[in-house]
This record gives C-alpha cells, structure tokens and sequence, in this order.
C-alpha cells in the first residue's frame, strides 16, 4: 500500500521539491493549494495529473491555511498517513505589512492542522511535520543556533512562527501526536520565490549580464545567513517523518555568509567581479572586471561587448526601503543533531547552489530577451 502525504503548500519551492522527492518514492501526494486569479502551479505543472486519468498519485484541492472546515474536510478525505504543513505567508519583510494575516495563516493555520487531526481520531494514524524557521532565533542568544538556543523572533513572521512551533510540541505532548519541527535555515534553488534575496541577486546578475537591466538595488548588505540548497532541504523533511519518535531538528549548513559575499559570488559565476565600496545607504558595488573566456562560456560570446563597457559603472545600490524594522543580523546552524539521528547530509554547498541557481537564470533570462526581442510580453516587476 502506498503511503499517502497531504501537503499545504504545496505550490511553493519547498512543495514542489517535497511533492516531487515523495512521488519518486512511491507516495500519493495531495496538495493544499490556494484559489488564484491566474494560475499558480508554475512550479508543480510537470506534475500536474489531468483530473479525468484513474489512480492519480498527485491530487490537488483548493484550500486556505485561514479556513479551519475546508482544512478539516481535506485531511478528512485524505485521510494522511503524513502532513507537511509548508503553507505559510512566508515573506519577513512583508509581514511586517500583513503581520494580522501572518498570524492567521502561519500561527493559527498551524493549530487548526493539528486540532483536525485531533478531532478526526487521526492522532495514532497521522504524522505532522511543521515548518519551523531559524528566524525563531532572531537576535540570536547563542553562536552558532541548536535545538536548545533560546528563541528571540524579530518579526511578526518569527513571531508567529513561533506560535506554530510551540502548538506543535504541546500537540505532541498532550496528545501523543507525531508532530515534529523542523527547525530550517534559509534553503534556496532555482525555484526561490523572485523577492527573497538570493533569487533577487541570481535574476539580477543574469539580467545585467544580458544587458536587460542597468542596477540593483538591495537592502542590508551586511547581514549573514546559513544557506542550503531546498533539494537537501525536503530530504530532510521526510526524514523527521521517519523517525519512531517525534522530535525538532535543525537543518543548516554550519556555514554563514553576508549578503554582499552572495552578490559577488553570482557575478563571479559569469566572470564578472564586483567590488563594493562606501558604507550602509551609499554602499555601491562596480563591475571590476570581466574574465572573457568564463563570461563566453557562461553568458555568450554575443554579450561579450556589452559588459565590457559596463566596467567600472554601478550595478549594485542600496535602496533603504528593503531595510527591515528590526532585522535579524546572523544566522548559522549547528545541524549536528540532524547529522547525527537523522544521518541527514547535504549534497550542495553554497558553490553548487549558486551555480545551480546563475545557470537557470541565464537560461529564463535568454528566453526573456528572446519574447523581449520578438515583441512579446515579459516580467516587468521587480521588488
Ligand atoms: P514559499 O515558496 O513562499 O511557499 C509558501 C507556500 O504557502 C505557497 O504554496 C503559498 O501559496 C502557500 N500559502 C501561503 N499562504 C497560504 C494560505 N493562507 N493558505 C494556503 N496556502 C498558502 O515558501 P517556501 O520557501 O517553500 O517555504 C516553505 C515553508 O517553510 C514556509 O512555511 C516557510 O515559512 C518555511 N521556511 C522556509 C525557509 C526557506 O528558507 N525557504 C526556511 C525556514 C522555514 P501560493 O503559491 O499561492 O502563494
Ligand atoms: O532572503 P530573505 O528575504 O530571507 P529571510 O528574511 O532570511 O527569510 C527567509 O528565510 C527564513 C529562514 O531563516 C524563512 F523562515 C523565511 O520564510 C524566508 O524564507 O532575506 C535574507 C537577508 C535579510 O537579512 C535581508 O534584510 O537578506 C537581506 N536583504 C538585503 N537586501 C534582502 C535584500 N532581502 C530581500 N528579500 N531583498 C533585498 O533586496
């Protein structure tokens, strides 16, 4: 009998990857996912299972993190062997803009999973896996961060987040549920949503070198974080799911990094070096210097020239409106518990990530500037 997983969230980078890795071992996979004016499954479609075809494995139905019946029906229907609660506003900066809806989707969207599977008697059937975050540590209490550090969230997303983490292990407690945390440092991929940093660089470099876009403006520069590859990330997940017991684990690289180191790695993925100088709102960054040979190979011989001439210019700038109210400064995890019990490894590091993530925003940005070039609409927001 296949096992059958339910997961919310399912339209997201982690759910995708999470649906895809499930599927390949042999699950069926239901899918939470939101109604939308146009569609939203762009990361799952090589997924998606036509409705009419019998004994589908990937099912998706409409749901909301914000509606507790058509949360209960789901799991009623579904009946999970495992859910993985990945649904979330998910966004830092934007919560501070929505911190009531993120309390909602993310803090009470988690308890009302966890209290339908209490009401429907699936308490000994269902395992839950919670989307735990490392902003839980904040201003962070201890270097590096491990399951014991205390938390110190530092927006209205840790903060509700924290609410979600909290209700997890009191489900657990009270009612013997399987319900575990995973406590996730920021993981990225080629699917990260456009407005998270590292997918805004990876964009931004790659459009730069194709000579589709003059700057970027970014917010703090300076702040570090303990990033992996989402691939590695779901692996992880299913894991914790594995286990005979529940528990909360951190999953991180153990290695940190500034925003600024991040920006001169894409860049130098092409050839192209950057150098940053002034400080905080007038930090800027130049195009030192081109290696022509790594940029033909990795951009193409035909917009050589056009990089040439942008040495010496500005393409990156600091823009104050990305700074966050309070910001969370450092974060690097200690993920020797989940080394250790899980005998979780990552296969990426943040080399392997950032090639992964410049070579598959060179490839969408030719095609941009080929619809671009052909009198087709393209992407024109950028944030
Ligand atoms: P993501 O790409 O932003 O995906 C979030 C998913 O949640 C999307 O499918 C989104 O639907 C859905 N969603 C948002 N609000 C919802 C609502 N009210 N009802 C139903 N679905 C809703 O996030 P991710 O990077 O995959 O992260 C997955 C989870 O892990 C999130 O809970 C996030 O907070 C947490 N987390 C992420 C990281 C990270 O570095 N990526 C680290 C730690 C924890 P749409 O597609 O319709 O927007
Ligand atoms: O990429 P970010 O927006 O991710 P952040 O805030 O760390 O949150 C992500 O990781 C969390 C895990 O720790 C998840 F729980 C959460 O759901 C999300 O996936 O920002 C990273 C850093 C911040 O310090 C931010 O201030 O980058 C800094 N930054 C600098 N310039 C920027 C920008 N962030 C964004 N989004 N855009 C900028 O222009």
């Amino acid at each position: 009998m296949s096992k059958v997983a339910l997961i919310t969230g399912v339209t997201g980078q982690d759910g995708a990857y999470l649906a895809e890795f499930l599927l390949k071992k042999g699950y069926i996979v239901h899918g939470l996912k939101r109604r939308s004016s146009m569609f939203n499954t762009d990361r799952i479609d090589h997924l998606y299972q036509d409705p009419h075809i019998e004994n589908r494995n990937f099912i998706l139905h409409y749901g909301d993190m914000t509606d507790s019946m058509n949360l209960t029906r789901i799991i009623q229907d579904v009946q999970p062997d495992e859910i993985y609660n990945l649904a979330a506003m998910s966004h830092v900066k934007v919560s501070f803009d929505t911190p009531e809806y993120t309390a909602n989707a993310d803090g009470i969207g988690t308890l009302r999973i966890l209290e339908a599977v209490r009401l429907l008697g699936l308490t000994k059937k269902t395992r839950i896996y919670q989307a735990s975050t490392s902003e839980l540590y904040g201003l962070v209490q201890e270097v590096p961060q491990k399951e014991t550090t205390p938390f110190y969230p530092r927006s209205p997303y840790a903060v509700a987040k924290l609410y979600g983490y909290w209700i997890t292990v009191n489900y657990r407690e009270a009612y013997g549920i399987h319900a575990s945390n995973g406590i996730l440092f920021n993981h990225e991929s080629p699917l990260r949503g456009e407005t998270f940093v590292t997918r805004k660089v990876t964009r931004a470099a790659a459009r730069i070198a194709l000579g589709m876009q003059d700057k970027v403006f970014m917010g703090n520069l300076s702040s570090r974080r303990d990033w992996g590859h989402a691939k590695d990330y779901v692996r992880a997940m299913y894991l914790i799911l594995q286990q005979d017991q529940p528990d909360d684990y951190v999953i991180a690289t153990g290695i940190t990094t500034t925003i600024r180191d991040f920006i001169k790695m894409a860049f130098a993925e092409m050839g192209v070096e950057i150098a940053f100088s002034g400080e905080d709102a007038k930090e800027v960054g130049i195009i030192k210097s081109v290696d022509n040979k790594l940029f033909t190979e990795k951009a193409g011989a035909e917009y050589l020239s056009t990089i040439e001439n942008r040495i010496g210019t500005e393409v990156v700038g600091v823009d104050e409106r990305y700074f966050r109210p309070t910001e969370v400064e450092l974060l690097i995890g200690d993920p020797t518990k989940s080394k250790t019990k899980l005998g979780w490894e990552p296969e990426y590091d943040l080399t392997a990530l950032v090639k992964d993530m410049m070579q598959s925003d060179i490839k969408l940005m030719k095609k941009e500037a080929f619809l671009r070039d052909n009198g087709f609409k393209t992407l024109n927001y950028f944030e």
